[in-house]
């Protein structure tokens, strides 16, 4: 356990509050558990002499500590008639990262100016500046766009910094101050949500640091850049009380759930559009044990309200097959032979009666979840039929029609399916936690 009783990767709670200040273009209160910076971007119509008449925009940043950001009082710059080397080389460190994930072209000849203005100090300052910078700094554009002053966005990706270092031999991630005094390698790596690395600081005291020990550190601040990445997309999202992030890959799923969010005015961010990826092992015995499990996994990874489907086909004349296993019936390698494997096992039955079960767990926070189900009765056809849907859709005809849900369109596998029916249930309780 360390001192503030986190696990060794874990990073601290994130709170980033937007438009904190009235007059600056673009301004965030970043915190990341005790350290608290106001990022804070300008907009200038100037730019400094080496962009001059390249038609190009420039991106720069100022820090500073307040007086007692700190246990004792530090005298500012200004009394001092200079800038701290410190200061000095943080700011740049800033202003290189933001303008990594900034196409200066097509910022035109302008200039944002990020000022990072660090209010309670931690340890992690510089990486809390440039994690919050990058948002103050997308509002500013974003108030340039809405103004028709942009025409296109010049954000090309999201940037944000972690430090990871080494503490009694143990790797950290995202250390405190009192971590970071006595850390034996100290390392601030800052990424961009496409995979790059922009810059890596990493310094070793006391003993040297190992090859095998800084692929490990990276490897952990990449994992962990994850859960900055998601809190600067929710904290940029226009709908951000009603953003859910949806724990699936499959992508039909994510159609469905998209289309029926939208009727109860949710939003939904995929793993993909945060730029999140995660394999949990659904070895659950229920469809509600496998949503959980899924829902709980990204969750953990981004920190931001999960909703995760665990759904299936159970068939009767097949004691429930495919049921849990309907993703990897017969170990088929895709739909279309699961499909066909199916029909195939029916080919003789009588008995054709069977259920899609849909189970969809939703975690809000650390101790709150919880989960729903749906399910649509129906018959498995003799052949499949239709080119709708996904899965056993050609194969499945809902109680009370005569098509299959392939043969249906989206609209009218909404109206009575069982992905539909737990969506149903799934909005009248978020509705009374919202
Ligand atoms: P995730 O775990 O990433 O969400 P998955 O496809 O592996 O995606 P499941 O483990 O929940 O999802 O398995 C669901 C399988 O059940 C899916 O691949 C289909 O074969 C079938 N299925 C579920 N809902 C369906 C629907 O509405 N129509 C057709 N088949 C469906």
């Amino acid at each position: 356990m360390r001192i503030d009783g986190r696990t060794n990767d874990d990073v601290r709670e994130i709170e980033i509050k937007t438009n904190y200040t009235l007059y600056a273009e673009g301004s965030v209160l970043y915190r990341q558990g005790n350290t608290v910076v106001l990022c804070n971007a300008s907009v200038e119509d100037r730019v400094p002499p080496h962009v001059l008449g390249t038609g190009k925009g420039w991106v720069t940043a100022e820090y500073s500590m307040l007086p007692r950001a700190t246990s004792t009082r530090n005298p500012r710059d200004i009394s001092r008639l200079k800038l701290s080397p410190r200061s000095t080389e943080i700011q740049r460190l800033i202003a290189r990262a933001l303008r990594g994930a900034v196409d200066l072209e097509k910022l035109g000849e302008r200039s944002i100016v990020v000022d990072c203005d660090v209010i309670q100090a931690d340890g992690g300052t510089r990486c809390a500046s440039i994690t919050g910078g990058f948002v103050a700094l997308a509002l500013a554009v974003r108030k340039l766009m809405a103004e028709g002053v942009l025409k296109e966005n010049p954000i090309t990706k999201q940037v944000a910094a972690l430090s990871v270092g080494i503490v009694d031999d143990a790797i950290l991630c995202d250390l405190c101050y009192k971590e970071d005094s006595s850390a034996q390698t100290d390392m601030n790596v800052i990424m961009t949500s496409t995979g790059g690395f922009v810059e890596i600081q990493g310094t070793a005291e006391g003993r040297e640091l190992t090859r095998k020990e800084t692929e490990i550190m990276l490897d952990l601040a990449e994992r962990k850049m994850q859960r900055l990445f998601a809190a600067q997309s929710v904290a940029l999202s226009e709908n951000k009380n009603k953003m859910f992030l949806i724990a699936t890959n499959n992508s039909h799923k994510v159609d469905e759930f998209k289309r029926i969010f939208e009727k109860h005015g949710l939003s939904l961010v995929t793993p993909n559009e945060l730029g999140i990826n995660c394999q949990p092992d659904e070895n659950g015995d229920s469809f509600e044990q496998n949503a959980l499990i899924k829902a709980k996994a990204f969750y953990d990874t981004a920190k931001i309200p999960t909703v995760a489907d665990d759904s299936g086909l159970c068939v009767d004349a097949l004691d429930g097959a495919p049921g849990i296993y309907s993703a990897r019936y017969g170990d088929m390698p895709d739909d279309k032979s699961r499909l066909e494997l199916l029909l195939e096992n029916m080919r003789d039955k009588t008995v054709r009666t069977a259920r899609f079960v849909c189970a969809i767990a939703c975690v809000m926070s650390d101790d709150d979840s919880f989960t729903v189900t749906g399910t649509v009765n129906g018959t498995i056809s003799d052949k499949p039929a239709g080119n709708e849907g996904f899965g056993y859709d050609p194969a499945f005809i809902p109680q009370g029609y005569t098509q299959t849900f392939g043969q249906m369109s989206a609209a009218e596998k909404d109206a009575v399916s069982h992905r539909a029916r737990a969506l149903e249930k799934f909005s009248e309780k978020i509705k009374e936690k919202l």
